[in-house]
């Protein structure tokens, strides 16, 4: 494949809408999936049929009789690509000869079909058949001397099935390693909240989004990532709510949105504003945004308007008078120069949430991925406390998740710090004493490769290497391994980065049909919104070879544990035994799992909060202080602008679609760099040239990366984005919100320097 020329040219149209249109069928095509590809889609996200491997945005009961947008139907195409990787393939190319081709190269290689074994002799992966693989995963992880020196990560594409079990057969073993992607995304939801409001999930459903009358959309790119949820936008704007948008990009689809299956707007080539206010914040600025708006309320409140909701607060609260005073003393010069945005703009924000009677926050990577990511959430928590917006209709907070199963995996037990009680619960039902100590979570799994003392690294899904920071250094560590283990639908370099022995062991995708000796079954997934829904592959398998995630599991646990206490060759056939498991182990969220979901839409998982129901140790929710106005270490260097690592409009998360982003203008080019003129002009730097940049870390590492082209771009002051994962060297493990362990991916200090 000859490299397209790159060509930078700010997209004109609406986002959604024909391109929209265009981009699917353009997909379908590509990957040969046509007729096939089409057919799925009839299935995707209805009754009976599939859940969409891409986000985890909810689907509606009864809304359309098509249920997808662009990026779902990319993830299927891509999913159900006619493209293979076969035993052929690894034989043509080394090991070192895959590593210098590019992800995208690499993605568009097509489905792997059977399982593959690394040698060493060839540097090459050749064919072994599964007994082999399993074999060879229970002698090396038999062969450790402590279980801890096992990392056991999850991607949140893995359904509730195969995690529960994952997670029993890794206790069983001995440990609590359990990195997962939600460590590197949502976990300072699920970290900070707790001690909020007594849970780590968002209070919101679907209904709520008819019901607003104010919804603010805070560091989530709605139109590329969740775009299921434009749809629950343009309603909103077509009742007149105002949308608040807080970003540091003039996101397109946050500006106007053609939806693709309104049939009049495609026609007339109309379409929606979605923001009534844009709210161009500095990259960390939404703490002082935050508390600028907090400000307003306890002003006005002690002006004598009704602008708190003092019941709620009474009955429902406690910490309100510390939340007052530490608002009330910073300074609007402050809020304004760090957030970069004027009093009078914050003023307008804070009115449009006090005349709502009833609001939803939503929030991405954008809030998360800062070292204060945790704290910061939970004053977007406290901001909605103050007018009693959690637990009534229309109102809320709305973590918009990523991978469409992040949430289930955690909520059935991928957690590397499991509670007491859960484990006890685990004792009774299977019959072994799980290890108790708390285990990794990414950061710290990849610290102990690094350091050595890890030696195996199972991969449920997912792309670790590529997703995690510090590239060069992790590359290195996981190069240390003894064993590394892919089990995934698509080779990625994941699998070229690998122990000393190595294995990809290749499975059935979620828009394919599992058979087993009991017949057809099901999986089911937990949405963003706590939905759990059942989903069902409608395709045949790419390969005959492959097998469902579940066997998968239960024959390495089979193969490692061989007095096991659980009866995992049952559990290979009969999926309703496991949700049978999965309600023992859950009594309270999953009594009577097998019947509950037998239901069209599945059912909702118990949320407290929306019940006015407070799990914390107080009974009420807790207003938490965080002092000052700074999600970030301060650097102190003139030079320093802080890098956002984003998504593009095509690429779901390390898995790259194509080198283009259309709503941001770049086209066959990711090594970009977009940044506000006057920035690029202080720097003395052309439109499109080449540049390099460079971390500013305390720790004496160099890290660079080159050739970046600088774009002129509606950014703020001091405020940068590039893409991820190519930025990904850029950012040191150690920087990293200490209550989570996310990474700090949103802000990394970096300054300019000439490309060598
Ligand atoms: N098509 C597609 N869908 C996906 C994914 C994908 O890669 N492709 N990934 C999935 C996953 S795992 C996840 S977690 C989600 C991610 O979805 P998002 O949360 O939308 O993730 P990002 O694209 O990383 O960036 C979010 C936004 O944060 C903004 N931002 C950056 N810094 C700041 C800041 O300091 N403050 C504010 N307010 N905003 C900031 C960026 O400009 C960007 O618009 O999407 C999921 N869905
Ligand atoms: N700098 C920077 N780093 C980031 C982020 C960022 O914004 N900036 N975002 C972070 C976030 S939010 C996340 S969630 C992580 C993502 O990290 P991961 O979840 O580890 O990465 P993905 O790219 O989603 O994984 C893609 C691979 O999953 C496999 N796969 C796909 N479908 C299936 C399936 O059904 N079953 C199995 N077993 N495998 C499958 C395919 O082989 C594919 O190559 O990255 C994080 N890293
Ligand atoms: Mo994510």
């Amino acid at each position: 494949m000859a490299p397209k020329t790159p060509r930078y040219q700010p997209y004109k149209s609406p986002a959604g809408g024909w391109g929209a249109a265009a981009a699917t069928a353009k997909v379908m095509l590509e990957q040969s999936v046509v007729a096939k590809g089409s057919k799925a889609l009839l299935s995707m996200n209805q009754p009976g049929g599939f859940k969409c491997p891409s986000c985890a945005f909810p689907d509606a009961d009864q809304r359309k009789t098509l249920e997808f947008c662009e990026n779902g139907a990319k993830a299927l195409a891509h999913e159900a690509t006619r493209a293979r990787v076969e035993r052929s393939f690894f034989e043509a190319h080394t090991v070192s000869e895959l590593m210098e081709q590019s992800d995208y190269w690499l993605e568009m290689q097509g489905r792997l079909t059977e399982p593959m074994r690394y040698d060493a002799g060839t540097d090459k992966y050749v064919p072994c058949s599964w007994d082999e693989a399993f074999a060879l995963i229970g002698q090396h992880l038999q062969a450790l001397d402590d279980p801890n020196e096992a990392e056991f990560y999850t991607s949140g594409r893995t359904p509730n099935e195969a995690a529960f079990l994952y997670s029993i057969f890794v206790r069983e073993f001995g440990t609590n390693n359990f990195p997962d992607c939600s460590n590197m995304c949502h976990e300072p939801t699920s970290r900070g909240l707790p001690p909020v409001l007594g849970i780590g999930k968002g209070s919101v459903i679907l209904d709520d989004f008819a019901q607003a009358e104010a919804i603010f959309v805070m560091g989530q790119n709605t139109g590329t990532n969740s775009p299921r949820m434009m749809t629950n936008l343009v309603e909103a704007r077509k009742r007149g709510v105002p949308i608040v948008a807080v970003n540091p990009m003039p996101e397109k689809a946050l500006m106007r949105f053609t939806e693709p299956q309104d049939v009049v707007q495609m026609a007339t080539f109309g379409s929606t504003p979605i923001s009534s206010e844009f709210v161009h914040i500095r990259i960390g600025g939404d703490l002082a945004l935050l508390k600028g708006m907090m400000k307003v309320m306890f002003e006005r409140d002690a002006s004598g308007e009704p602008v708190l909701d003092k019941d709620f607060i009474a009955e429902h609260t406690t910490g309100f008078e510390a939340l007052r005073a530490d608002v009330l003393s910073q300074n609007w010069d402050e809020i304004v120069a760090i957030s970069g945005i004027s009093e009078e703009q914050i003023r307008r924000c804070a009115d449009i949430y006090i005349r709502s009677r009833a609001t939803i926050i939503c929030y991405g990577m954008g809030l998360t991925q800062h070292q204060q990511g945790s704290r910061l959430i939970q004053q977007l928590a406290n901001l909605l406390l103050l007018r009693g917006n959690i637990g009534k209709p229309g109102a809320g907070i709305a973590p918009i998740r990523g991978h469409s199963n992040v949430q289930g995996d955690r909520t059935v037990g991928i957690d590397e710090k499991p509670k007491p009680a859960y484990l006890d619960k685990v004792r009774e039902v299977f019959g072994f004493e799980p290890p108790r100590e708390n285990g990794h979570h990414t950061v710290e799994s990849v610290e102990a490769m690094r350091a050595g003392t890890a030696k195996v690294f199972i991969g449920l899904g997912g792309n670790f290497v590529r997703a995690v920071p510090d590239t060069a250094e992790a590359y290195a560590a996981m190069s240390r391994l003894r064993l590394t283990v892919g089990i995934a639908t698509k080779l990625n370099r994941g699998h070229l980065i690998h122990g000393q022995d190595a294995l990809i062991l290749p499975v059935v995708a979620r828009s394919e049909r599992v058979r087993t000796a009991l017949g057809e079954q099901f999986v089911t997934i937990e949405d963003a919104m706590s939905n759990v829904t059942a989903s069902r592959g409608v395709l045949e398998p790419a390969a005959e070879n492959l097998m469902p995630e579940v066997e998968i599991v239960c024959r390495m646990a089979m193969a490692t544990l061989p007095n096991s206490k659980v009866d995992w060759a049952r559990y290979i056939d009969d999926y309703d035994a496991i949700r049978d498991k999965i309600a023992e182990v859950y009594p309270e969220l999953f009594a009577n799992f097998s019947e509950r979901i037998k239901a069209p839409h599945g059912f909702h998982l118990d949320v407290p909060s929306r019940r006015r129901v407070w799990k914390t140790e107080t009974g009420k929710a807790n207003m938490l202080v965080f002092e000052g106005l700074l999600v970030d270490t301060p650097v102190d260097d003139p030079d320093m602008l802080r890098l956002a690592t984003v998504r593009s409009h095509d690429q779901f998360n390390t898995t790259i679609y194509s080198n283009s982003d259309r709503y941001r203008g770049v086209y066959n080019d990711r090594m970009v760099l977009f940044m506000n003129e006057a920035d690029r002009k202080a720097r003395g730097l052309e439109a499109g040239q080449k540049i390099a940049l460079e971390t500013i870390f305390h720790d004496g590492l160099e890290r660079r990366v080159e050739g970046l082209t600088v774009l002129d771009y509606a950014m703020p002051p001091g405020s940068v984005a590039g893409y991820y994962p190519e930025l990904n060297p850029l950012l040191p493990l150690d920087f990293h919100d200490r209550i989570s362990g996310t990474p700090a991916a949103k802000s990394i200090p970096v300054r300019v320097v000439a490309s060598s």
